[in-house]
């Protein structure tokens, strides 16, 4: 297993500069540092050359995320906005090849944070979605890209909560790149047994998210019992990444769309969360790794 973070922990606003985060986690004890793929668009691919090589000289590894907005929802009814997602996920791939991304995660089936107060059907949305992610897995297969399938908790989606309903999209739409992704901090509200979530996705996890209930930093102190939960990894043999979203920072569009309405962190400074984080990865390296 690989440890990774992603880098929203330091920031308010989705997007930004990776490049310094990359030399930090390196420092922090991290071998993976997730960005977000949202605005890819927006940098040109010298941008995406300078990470890669900003990477291999730190030794890292590096990931993508997205929680696709609304206009990039592939399980829409508007077949001409799904044809606009297809051209923002192909620029996004190919600037995942270049910067050396190999996977990307999130709730790539649907849309997030979904807004429940505009209405869905889930078994046609779902159909729709499934058959939108076969074209997408065939796109990302041409730059070595694996799409994983994050669960959501209910109160972010509605197509994939539960451990057993990613598998059951995973082969559905059949795809060798396509695969499951588990996030405790989500399992914590759906799942009735983590181990049992974790075992179900065997052969078929391609990323793992690791945080508290209140997503915090793992650690010895809460309430996830990581023990259990590394032994379930390794008794799956997954050997993917093991990358720790917290959130603890009010503020921003991130501190807005993560919920934060009040300051987690007490008042922390950077250093103080750099500790956090090394703190962490030091734990679970120690505890998921035996
Ligand atoms: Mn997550």
């Amino acid at each position: 297993m690989k440890f990774g973070i992603y880098y929203a922990y330091w920031e308010h606003e989705w997007g930004g500069n990776f490049l310094p985060y990359i030399e930090k986690c390196k420092r922090l004890g991290f071998d993976v540092l997730e960005v977000a793929c949202g605005a890819f668009h927006l940098e040109n691919e010298e941008y995406f050359r300078e990470l890669k090589k900003c990477a291999e000289h730190n030794g890292m590894l590096l990931s993508g995320g997205y929680g696709p907005r609304p206009e990039h929802n592939l399980a829409s009814t508007d077949s001409a906005a799904v044809e606009k997602a297809f051209a923002f996920y192909a620029d996004v791939f190919k600037k995942m090849e270049i910067a050396g991304i190999d996977r990307i995660g999130g709730a790539l089936y649907s849309y997030w944070p979904v807004d429940f107060a505009s209405g869905f059907d889930k078994k046609a949305d779902t159909e729709r979605s499934i058959k939108s992610m076969r074209r997408l897995a065939d796109m990302a297969a041409d730059h070595g890209i694996t799409l994983c399938m994050e669960s959501l908790n209910r109160f972010e989606g509605y197509m994939i909560n539960e451990a057993y309903e990613d598998v059951e999209y995973v082969k559905a739409v059949d795809k060798p790149n396509v695969k499951a992704m588990l996030d405790t901090f989500h399992m914590n509200i759906e799942e009735d047994s983590m181990v049992d979530a974790i075992k179900l996705t065997e052969g078929y996890l391609g990323s793992f998210h690791v945080g508290e209930a209140n997503r915090r930093c793992p650690n010895p102190n809460g309430r996830m019992d990581w023990e259990a939960i590394g032994k379930a990894l390794r008794d799956i043999n997954y050997d993917g990444y093991v990358v720790m979203e917290p959130f603890v920072q009010m503020g921003g569009q991130v501190g807005k769309d993560i919920s934060i309405w009040r300051d987690m962190s007490h008042g922390a400074t950077e250093e103080m969360l750099d500790a956090d984080a090394a703190a962490s990865v030091a734990y679970l390296r120690k505890t998921f790794c035996k």
